[in-house]
């Protein structure tokens, strides 16, 4: 019998590839999103990755625990994935209550809904790389203290001993992954390597001259969106719960990143990088590289794409959007 997923945060980049992931698997897939004014903008993503018409959509709020009991209830999933979230560190700095409610405490509302009308649901809970923050170790696994550098980091890293709490107390089946960066052409516009990508996309295209970046020196370990979500399903195909963080095992810094983008189009990336202070961040994470050996250990995860053929794709994508009219996430102020 084909089993029943739902994903919180499935207008997002994770949430189009897990969906078509799961699609294929012959999933029955369900995907909660906000009611918006703008409805079909949200949507744009499924439809870019071909899945929208075959995904149930249902609207709730991470917010609203109401909602969310009225969904699972309604959804009855065998597995619940929570992607929904605050997820642009920045922003977190400007909005650190709403942060800490939606990317923090949404993570409580989701598992109560599971506890209380499908216990028996496996969970996963999407844990994040930032909660290193002032790195402990050189290569971050899933023993390394955490260090929190943004109210986005904390909030992540309440959410994620609260789903460990949740498993220890209700022996739920419940886990959590530490995933580091991942990007692909359906990454928002506000973040780096699209941030990047779009730019190079309008400068060869004659539409732009110019790129203002912050702190170039920080470093990444940048993978794949459609490699991590396939590390999430094999979390919850596991028979016990647990923690794993995804990762390449590779760090690249926020320069060599930008001059890969520039190399792909045959363009000299300082001849249009500029520095801007605004871009800087109260507290910077310097440094990230992940460990990802459990997860290849017990999962038989690997990541497949590596960074320059992703920034290709991702170049590629956003030089087609840029030479069609009318792209909306183009026209997102970075
Ligand atoms: P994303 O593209 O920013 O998507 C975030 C999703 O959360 C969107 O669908 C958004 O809906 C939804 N959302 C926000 N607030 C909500 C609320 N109050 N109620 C319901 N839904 C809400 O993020 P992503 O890159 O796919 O990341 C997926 C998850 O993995 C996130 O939790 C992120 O923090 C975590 N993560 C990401 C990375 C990474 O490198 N990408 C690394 C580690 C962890 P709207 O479309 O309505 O805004
Ligand atoms: O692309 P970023 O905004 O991603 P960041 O802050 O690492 O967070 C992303 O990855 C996390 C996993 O570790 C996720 F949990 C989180 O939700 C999100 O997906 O910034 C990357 C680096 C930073 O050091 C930033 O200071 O790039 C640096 N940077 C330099 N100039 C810039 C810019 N970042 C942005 N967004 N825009 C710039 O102009």
């Amino acid at each position: 019998m084909s089993k029943t997923a739902l994903i919180t945060g499935v207008t997002g980049q994770d949430g189009a590839y897990l969906s078509q992931l799961l699609l294929e698997k012959g999933y029955t897939v369900y995907g909660l999103m906000r009611r918006s004014a703008s409805q079909e903008f949200l949507t744009e993503r499924l439809k870019w990755i071909g899945v929208l018409d075959d995904v149930n959509l249902i609207h709730g709020d991470l917010l609203d625990l109401a909602s969310l009991i009225h969904v699972v209830n309604q959804v009855k999933p065998d597995e619940v994935y929570n992607l929904a979230a605050q997820t642009f560190v920045h922003t977190s700095f400007d909005q650190p209550l709403l942060t800490a409610q939606v990317t923090g405490v949404g993570a409580t509302h989701m598992l109560e809904a599971v506890r209380l009308a499908a216990p028996g649901a496996k969970f996963y809970q999407a844990s994040s790389s930032e909660m290193f923050g002032k790195a402990q170790e050189k290569m971050q696994s899933e023993t390394t203290p955490f260090y929190p550098r943004s109210p986005y980091a904390a909030a992540k890293l309440y959410a994620h001993w609260i789903t460990g709490n949740y498993r220890e107390s209700y022996q739920m089946h419940a886990s959590c992954g530490i995933l580091f960066n991942h990007e692909s052409p359906l990454r928002g516009i506000e973040f780096v390597t699209r941030k990047v990508t779009d730019a190079v996309a309008r400068i060869k295209l004659g539409q732009a001259k110019t790129l203002d970046l912050g702190n170039l020196d920080a470093r990444r370990d940048w993978g794949h969106a459609r490699d991590y979500v396939r590390g999430m399903w094999m979390m919850l195909q596991q028979p016990t719960p647990d923690d794993y963080v995804l990762a390449t095992g590779r760090t690249v810094t926020v320069r060599d990143m930008t001059k890969a983008a520039f190399d792909h189009v045959g363009l000299n990336w300082e001849d249009h990088v500029q520095v801007s202070n605004r871009l800087f961040r109260p507290a910077e994470v310097d440094f990230l590289l992940g460990d990802p050996a459990k997860a290849r250990r017990v999962l038989g995860w690997e990541p497949t794409i590596g960074l320059e053929e992703m920034i290709g794709e991702m170049v590629d994508a956003d030089l087609e959007r840029r030479r069609q009219a009318g792209d909306v996430r183009a026209r997102v102020p970075a």
